[in-house]
């Protein structure tokens, strides 16, 4: 039996990933960059047996059928492909989050499968290698490699498409984000049939993909100078952008609800009442805001006002993936 068994923590986009150019390789169609967060990771053990007939997924200690089991096996099937092993694996994740709110993220998850499979068969990967792994099974798994800020090359090809940690002189720190946990009564639109249908039928894409370039190259330069504002402008700008695009496909959709609409407006008023903070949204209802350290109780206490305090949950910037244990070191875990 060989063993492995790794934590990745979520990342939230600044510039936000959206379409792909090669739905095999997960090569996306244009650059994206994110914070990862300290609140919510994912942990993984991988069992690679010979005993097993197929691969099993249990996450948090609950059996997976098949559907759900899929995306791990096909995963699992780029992983013995380029292992030349045929071993079909036990796979046990546990999804760390406050609430059960359904911020379950596949960027933690499958970021910890790659590194548990990594540490399971010893294929002592690279963090660069790593992020291509964690690619195949999800686009923004490639940037939980990394702490603090990552940028997705686009690339153009398997082995070009990765994530690289930008150096950021530990600015990332002084950054936090608050989740505003809404209500949705609508039907899920996954963020891969939402982009897909975005690439293909909507009539605002071209603009996104010359907007998210030059979004890329702003909060770039934010980070760079460590201005705050000139970062959250540009992540909310680009996160509108993004939405807009899913009005403009055939048939139209969009991720927002009622109390999305209702958090951005008191965004806005927070702002002028001399909290500096920014949303970003992702594929659903709920809002995040980027805000600095220093502020973020404040703005915790301003939110409180109109939403239980059980929708609210505050991150800092967190760390990268970390190995727990391969097979001869399990008694560290
Ligand atoms: C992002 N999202 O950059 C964007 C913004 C959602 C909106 O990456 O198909 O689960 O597995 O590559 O990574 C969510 O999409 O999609 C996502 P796949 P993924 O964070």
């Amino acid at each position: 039996m060989k063993v492995g068994k790794a934590r990745a923590y979520t990342n939230i986009a600044l510039i936000k990933y959206w379409g792909k150019k090669d739905d095999q390789l997960i090569l996306p169609m244009n650059s994206s960059l994110s914070l990862t967060l300290d609140t919510f990771y994912t942990e993984t053990t991988v069992s690679f047996d010979s005993a097993l007939l197929k691969d099993q997924f249990y996450l948090n200690d609950q059996l997976q059928n098949e559907k759900q089991t899929e995306k791990i096996s096909r995963f699992l099937d780029i992983v013995r492909k380029n292992n030349q092993t045929d071993l079909f694996a036990h796979v046990k994740s546990h999804n760390f989050v406050p609430t059960a709110a359904g911020l379950a993220s596949s960027a933690s998850g499958l970021a910890a499968l790659a590194g548990a499979c990594s540490a399971a068969l010893n294929l002592d990967l690279s963090p660069k290698e790593l992020s291509i792994l964690a690619r195949r099974g999800s686009g923004s798994a490639c940037r939980s490699i990394f702490g603090g800020f990552a940028e997705w090359k686009q690339g153009d090809s398997d082995s070009t498409s990765y994530a690289e940690q930008i150096p950021a002189d530990s600015w990332e720190n002084d950054l936090s984000m608050l989740f505003v946990l809404v209500n949705d009564a609508q039907k899920d639109i996954s963020s891969r049939d939402g982009m897909k249908r975005t690439v293909e039928t909507s009539v605002f894409y071209e603009g996104w993909l010359k907007a998210a370039a030059d979004d890329l190259s702003a909060a770039k330069q934010a980070i760079k100078n460590k201005d705050f504002i000139s970062l959250g402008k540009t992540a909310e700008a680009n996160a509108l952008r993004m939405h807009a695009t899913t009005l403009g496909a055939t048939p139209p959709f969009t991720y927002w609800s009622p109390d999305s609409l209702k958090v951005m407006n008191l965004v806005r008023r927070a702002r002028t009442e001399g909290i500096p903070c920014y949303f970003t949204m992702d594929a659903g209802p709920n809002v995040k805001i980027l805000v600095q350290r220093k502020d973020r109780e404040q703005l915790f206490q301003f939110f409180s006002e109109y939403f239980d305090k059980k929708q609210l949950i505050l991150a800092d910037s967190g760390p990268g993936l970390k190995i727990l244990s391969s097979e001869r070191s399990l008694s560290h875990d």
